[in-house]
């Protein structure tokens, strides 16, 4: 039997499940890449006010894969949440998705939702390389090809992008103001960078539409909640655990934040009733948490993967990673951020490192280890820069991109094929992949002007870091490297 509207009196007890009628929820949102991610954040935050406010149930789209919608449409949209770490756990049923597009097959149901008045926000998490920018530098991509092709089929659009100024013009166009566009994807300033991406497209597409794309509002937010994909054995466990079925449920750990800018023309839920924070200014909070947890992790996950860990719990167990990633965040990253009044850094560092360590969560090396070139210049790159800036030391830094250069070239410590996962995988094979020497599989990695900018790739210092990180990986392997960077 499977989870489901039906079902949901047979729950055993001990599980949340919806304190509002599933039935009385009607759409208020649209969610642009209703992941994992998503289902262990937002929709949850969501969870929380429908009983004061129905009106802000969420509709789903899936930008790429049918899978989302074929799992979740037979149970209403319901799915549980396993949140654990060592010490506790609980389960609950989660209502808020209430709609499910799958955008490939009907790209016009998910047009005329869009550009249905009652929808009043429009969110995503796309992923870093869903915004189809130059990571360098923020900008729209216009060689893209899903770009390309929504210039040439507005009509039928395959980006998000492409997705929301059609929609927005067809608003226009029936008398209805923009929605709020809310970007929850681990980007500096992702409000910005989506409005800025939208606001050339809509340009390239007929200048009459640029106007239209400036006036909408995007805030920018901070999101934070770790999320592993789902395993064939976590389903397992959750049918022992409910005497049910959920084909997709999420796994995630009891932390959960989110920052927000106030900026909602039409209206938003009342998400601060669920813990989110709502600011003036994001930018500080996001360079946190980019710098601090996204660095960290992508380090952990290029230099354990290549040391032969599995999870981000088992890379946190090799000796030395701890302290490496202690002091990256402590003596390396913490110094580049503006002032946070009355927050205590040290305090959200030691919280990091227990998060990291959490036993019970399987997030694997690989799932992080993948699109390094999209996540490189937010997550180590700035930090780099403004290191180099201050005259200052960044050689774990250093270390990171270096293993990073290691595993997207394709080959482990072994010789053994890597299944990299990066847009630009087979463009950096074509760079580095028949390169041994460590000084030229640097100078070829820094010819890429849209991961690298042009001013860090000229840095002689910065050079001979990396070729010196990147030897020491070479020659000792990561599991010794962590051993020397720890003394
Ligand atoms: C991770 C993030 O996969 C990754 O790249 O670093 O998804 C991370 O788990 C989240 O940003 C935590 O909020």
């Amino acid at each position: 039997m499977r989870l489901s509207r039906r079902t949901l009196d047979r729950l055993p007890e001990g599980v949340t499940k919806p304190d509002y009628d599933p039935a009385l929820v009607t759409i208020g949102l649209v969610h642009l890449g209703i992941g994992a991610f998503h289902r262990a954040h937002q929709a949850v935050f969501t969870e929380a006010i429908l009983a004061g406010d129905p009106s802000w149930g969420i509709s789903g789209v899936s930008l790429r894969s049918p899978d989302t919608r074929d799992a979740l449409q037979p149970q209403d949209g319901l799915y549980t949440l396993k949140i654990q770490d060592g010490e506790a756990e609980q389960l609950q049923i989660v209502g808020s998705v209430v709609a499910l597009l799958c955008a490939p097959e009907d790209p016009e149901a998910v047009l005329a939702r869009m550009a249905d008045p009652a929808t009043r926000i429009v969110s995503l998490t796309i992923t870093e390389k869903g915004y189809c920018h130059n990571p360098a530098t923020g900008t729209l991509d216009e060689a893209h090809p899903d770009i390309v092709h929504d210039l040439e089929n507005p009509q039928r659009p395959r980006s998000a992008i492409g997705f929301i100024v059609e929609a927005l013009a067809r608003r226009a166009r029936a008398g209805n103001a923009p929605f709020t566009l809310l970007s929850c994807d681990n980007l500096p300033s992702n409000g910005h960078v989506l409005k800025r991406v939208v606001t050339r497209f809509a340009e390239l597409r007929d200048p009459a539409l640029a106007g239209l794309a400036r006036s909408v509002a995007s805030p920018s937010t901070m999101v934070d909640r770790i999320v592993p994909a789902t395993t064939d054995s976590d389903r397992d466990a959750i049918a022992a655990a409910l005497g049910l079925e959920d084909a997709w449920p999420i796994m995630t750990e009891p932390f959960q934040q989110w920052v927000i800018e106030d900026d909602f023309p039409l209206g938003r839920p009342a998400w601060e009733k669920a813990g989110a924070v709502f600011v003036d200014d994001v930018a500080v909070f996001e360079t946190m948490k980019l710098r601090l947890l996204n660095g960290s992790h992508s380090t952990l996950a290029y230099l354990g993967y290549l040391a032969g860990a599995e999870t981000v719990a088992d890379a946190m167990s090799l000796p030395g990673m701890e302290a490496l990633i202690e002091a990256l965040m402590r003596e390396e990253a913490s110094p580049t951020l503006p002032p946070l009044q009355g927050f205590d850094l040290a305090a959200y560092r030691a919280d990091l490192l227990r998060r990291f360590r959490n036993p019970r969560l399987r997030h694997r090396t690989w799932q992080i280890a993948m699109d390094g070139s999209q996540k490189l210049p937010q997550r180590l790159l700035g930090t780099i820069r403004d290191r180099l800036k201050a005259g200052a030391g960044y050689e774990r830094l250093a270390l990171g991109v270096a293993a990073w250069m290691r595993y997207a070239r394709g080959l482990d410590e072994q010789g053994q094929p890597i299944d990299v996962r990066d847009p630009h995988a087979a463009r950096i094979a074509g760079l580095v992949r028949d390169v041994v020497e460590p000084e030229r599989i640097v100078d070829a990695y820094l010819t890429m002007q849209d991961v690298f900018d042009a001013d860090l790739a000229a840095n002689a210092a910065f050079r001979l870091a990396l070729v010196k990180a990147l030897t020491t990986l070479f020659e000792d392997g990561s599991a010794a490297t962590l051993r020397t960077y720890a003394r």
